[in-house]
């Protein structure tokens, strides 16, 4: 995980895995909030940070401080302020922060009792967009950068049984270093996001795991566990499955890792068609955790995509991370359901969570449905490429993401970017942040979405011509013929020389349409045109040999600052299948039809 302190970068606690499990309490629901956009409670008249000040000024607001008498000059009081509801982003709460880029304050007091005297406690962010400084009783924890992706923090010595004041400042505001960068095609939610939870381990715990199917043996299951504390060495952990009836006995090392392999005939692979969950139990003498988890291989041979050694067509959709019912950020379990419900109903057996990591209902949800996923890193358009810093978040944030869902059988493809161009320092850049993911976790699928090109300066042949189509194990691409290139009639004038020996899976194409509005096909805007736009696509992607899917743009409209045509647009991007309000648009059913006929 990493930190940013100042002007200086360091590692702090890693990542806890499967809270979604453990005991926790959740912090969610009302809190107090100050709109700061000069960062007033951040730095003094001289704009120098407060929290650098060996005793930081009572003007700091991370000191949540009080008037103490009546002549005292204090500028702030966060119990006298407005509330906002956490999780959840802050645009789509308050009016007059729709638009708001920049710096909010959230202040939250609690109490807590420890369930044991001795045990140990983890403050936990599922998502805060997009820097976020915490700070506990007065006192800094630290830094986090990156907008959808789980940090935590241990605040065992700092926690009282009272009277305990969690100050967050969370900054949305864009910068041309970050990632995302300047440029998305998506609106920018600001806040605490997802939950912020207390997290209660015992002294020693189990940190992390990573338990998988063999992707080359499909009798063995293998990985690690990882304790952390101070008695994690030479430490007995079980890995308990009742239904496979397996107990393995494993033994940490020095640094309280143990790895294991165990062989089993019984292993009831986990599929679309049957996503098979076991409950597997990782024990220690303190503790017990239990997940639901799926075994099955994935991996490629020439251009087909093998799940479970048997090739398999990814039907798939594109999805934003937006709640259909609040229209806002999504960060319920209610959300994931009514997308991916919609995604089954199309006759999906796969999305692509674009354009970042989503929530962890999400991938918890494919899994118990048998639904493919691509996840994505929020490398978009044009990155920072020669920037190291900018480097440096962009594998963090892969890092967090792979960290909190490498256990899930639903996820198959890690994407590193989305339509990047190409340049030395781009493809060096993505070459790097495939390589460290590779390391990271060898079971996955590395995708990035590319762009297509004429092949040799013909117009109507189109090819993948980017160096980083080499790297990549399944070749995807974004195309828009017939929006952003000609009309839906083009498509049958269009043929594809793709020359690499990879399975193609097509990452968007799409139209947009208003739903409701009709007219002819050719007419922007009307649902006929976005239909025989996926009439046209549908018969042109047919002809190249090496695709194994797609997932087209997109599930449902969403909000984009970019759009802004009146009556038609009005700030949403109208690619949806189904409206924001939930109104299926004709093309749902073109390729709701095509996707029933497709083995
Ligand atoms: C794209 C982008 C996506 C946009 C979409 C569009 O190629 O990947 O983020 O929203 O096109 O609608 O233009």
């Amino acid at each position: 995980m990493l930190f940013i302190f100042s002007n200086a970068t360091f590692a702090q606690e890693d990542l806890i895995i499967n809270t979604y499990n453990r005991p926790s309490t959740s912090l969610s629901g009302n809190w107090n909030y100050i709109v700061d956009p000069y960062e007033n409670g951040y730095y003094n008249y001289r704009h120098e940070p407060f929290d650098l000040q060996a005793t930081p000024s009572k003007s700091a607001f991370f000191t949540n401080s009080k008037q103490e008498s009546p002549s005292e000059l204090l500028e702030y009081d966060f119990d006298s302020m407005d509330t906002i509801a956490v999780p959840g982003d802050w645009n789509t709460q308050k009016e007059k922060l729709f638009y708001y880029e920049g710096t909010v304050w959230y202040k939250k007091s609690f109490d807590y009792v420890f369930m044991e005297k001795q045990n140990r406690l983890f403050l936990y962010f599922e998502a805060s967009n997009y820097k976020t400084e915490v700070y506990l009783n007065g006192k800094k924890l630290g830094t986090h950068v990156g907008g959808f992706t789980p940090f935590n923090f241990e605040v065992t010595n700092l926690i009282k049984d009272t009277n305990n004041y969690l100050v967050v400042k969370v900054d949305n505001k864009r910068s041309k270093e970050g990632v995302p960068t300047l440029s998305t095609d998506w609106w920018n939610y600001g806040g605490l996001t997802r939950d912020v939870k207390l997290v209660e381990t015992s002294p020693t715990f189990v940190q992390d795991y990573f338990i998988q199917l063999d992707n080359y043996n499909s009798n063995k299951i293998k990985g690690y566990v990882t304790l952390n504390g101070e008695d994690k060495a030479t430490k007995n952990i079980q890995i308990y499955i009742p239904e496979l009836n397996i107990r393995k006995n494993i033994v940490t090392n020095i640094n309280g890792k143990a790895t294991f392999e165990i062989i089993s005939k019984d292993i009831k692979f986990w599929s679309t068609k049957n996503p098979y969950l076991y409950t597997v139990h990782i024990k220690t003498d303190e503790e017990n955790i239990t997940d639901q988890i799926g075994f099955r291989s994935i991996k490629t041979k020439g251009k087909q995509i093998l799940l479970n050694n048997t090739p398999i067509y990814l039907k798939g959709i594109s999805i934003h991370e937006e709640s259909p019912i609040t229209h806002g950020r999504g960060s319920t379990l209610e959300d994931a359901k009514t997308l991916l419900n919609w995604a089954k109903e199309l006759g999906c057996n796969y999305v692509r969570l674009a354009h970042y990591p989503h929530n962890e209902h999400m991938v918890r949800l494919a899994d118990k449905m048998g639904i493919l996923v691509w996840e994505e890193n929020p490398v978009y358009w044009t990155i920072a490429w020669d920037n190291a810093s900018t480097y440096a978040n962009a594998e963090n944030q892969l890092a967090e993401v792979i960290n909190r869902d490498k256990n899930r059988a639903s996820v198959i493809i890690w994407s590193m970017a989305n339509e990047t161009p190409t340049s030395p320092s781009r493809n060096q850049f993505l070459t790097k942040l495939a390589t460290y993911t590779r390391a990271k976790d060898p079971t996955r699928l590395i995708s990035a979405a590319l762009e297509q090109s004429d092949y040799n300066g013909n117009k109507f042949v189109r090819t993948i011509n980017d160096p980083f189509a080499d790297v990549v194990d399944i070749l995807s691409f974004n195309q828009y013929i017939g929006w952003y290139d000609g009309l839906p009639e083009k498509c049958s004038q269009i043929s594809w020389v793709i020359e690499q020996d990879k399975p193609v899976l097509i990452s968007e194409f799409g139209a947009g349409a208003k739903q409701g509005f009709h007219g002819d096909k050719n007419t922007r805007w009307t649902e006929e045109f976005q239909e025989n736009l996926y009439v046209e696509t549908l018969k042109m992607l047919e002809n190249i040999e090496q695709l194994q899917g797609f997932s087209p743009w997109i599930l449902v409209d969403f909000r984009s600052p970019r759009r802004v045509l009146p009556k038609i647009q009005d700030g949403w991007n109208r690619k949806g299948l189904i409206s924001e309000d939930g109104k299926k648009k004709k093309a749902f059913f073109v390729l709701q039809n095509f996707y029933n006929n497709k083995n």
